[in-house]
């Protein structure tokens, strides 16, 4: 009761809580090791452009699996309720000594939700260390909205390579550093961004979007979700249907479907 208390009481305070064990080591790498051999296998369908990048919990049944433990959803349900919907997890995925980096940015302010009921859980795959280009996060920002800016650089992991129109003071950014099977969780509207990866290794995380049920999409276009804990009494989302096996081709024509939508409101608006 005390540690989900003074979870609480951080999130609400900075925005973010971090770090937080949800799978040993070993369980880790053998998640990596099933998204590597997927990788190898279907390359062009498991990479950072396409499956990856949306709803790979669509097509890849160990993603589902990791995006319903309770040790990952347990946190989520003390900030956000019981029903959870996990609305699209994409990938973060940098190659050692790359210059992949993500500007600084808010997640809400072009998400189309209503309200700011959402906490993503990002799940390190591998270490995330200040080498590896962790994530940076600016402590109590989540209590503004700033206007962003387009910029499609081709570095950018971000779809529009969105970033904010507001200089970041860098000494104020605090290092997520994860072991691979630990988790940090952050507030839709806090302040964060990542440097390349300069290590010898990738730098893989899972990065969860989850909402309450009751959430409503306003903007851009009706978006689905996938049920992953309690009951969905309100369907306001459409309905994702979990992997059948290994991207099987009806799960793939499942994906084709759903990811367009949610691309289409990612792009709203963008020129
Ligand atoms: O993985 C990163 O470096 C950035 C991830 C991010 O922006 C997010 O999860 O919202």
């Amino acid at each position: 009761m005390q540690a989900i208390d003074e979870l609480k009481a951080r999130f609400d305070r900075d925005g973010f809580v971090f770090p937080i064990t949800v799978m040993s080591e070993a369980k880790a790498a053998t998640y990596r090791a099933a998204l590597e051999a997927a990788e190898t296998q279907f390359p062009d369908l498991i990479n950072t452009k396409t499956c990856l990048r949306r709803y790979p919990n669509l097509v890849l049944p160990f993603v589902d699996e990791i995006s319903r433990l309770p040790a990952v959803t347990d946190p989520v349900a003390a900030l956000l309720g019981e029903n959870l919907l996990a609305l699209d997890c994409p990938f973060f995925i940098k190659e050692a000594k790359t210059t992949s980096f993500v500007s600084w940015h808010q997640d809400l302010t072009y998400w189309g939700l209503e309200g700011e009921e959402e906490v993503s859980a990002w799940i390190a795959l591998s270490p995330a260390t200040t080498k590896s280009g962790c994530m940076r996060f600016v402590a109590g920002s989540q209590n503004q909205t700033i206007a962003h800016r387009d910029t499609h650089d081709p570095d950018n992991l971000l779809t529009r390579g969105q970033e904010m129109v507001v200089e970041v003071a860098e000494d104020d950014a605090v290092e997520i550093e994860l072991r691979p099977g630990q988790m940090s969780l952050h507030h839709g509207k806090v302040f964060h961004a990542s440097h390349p990866n300069i290590s010898d290794d990738r730098r893989i995380g899972l990065a969860i979007r989850f909402i309450p049920t009751h959430m409503r999409q306003v903007e851009g276009g009706q978006m689905a979700a996938m049920l992953v804990r309690g009951v969905d009494q309100y369907q306001h989302f459409r309905r994702c249907r979990p992997p059948s096996g290994l991207l099987t081709d009806a799960d793939l024509a499942h994906w084709q479907e759903i990811s367009g939508a949610r691309n289409a409101v990612m792009m709203n608006d963008s020129p």
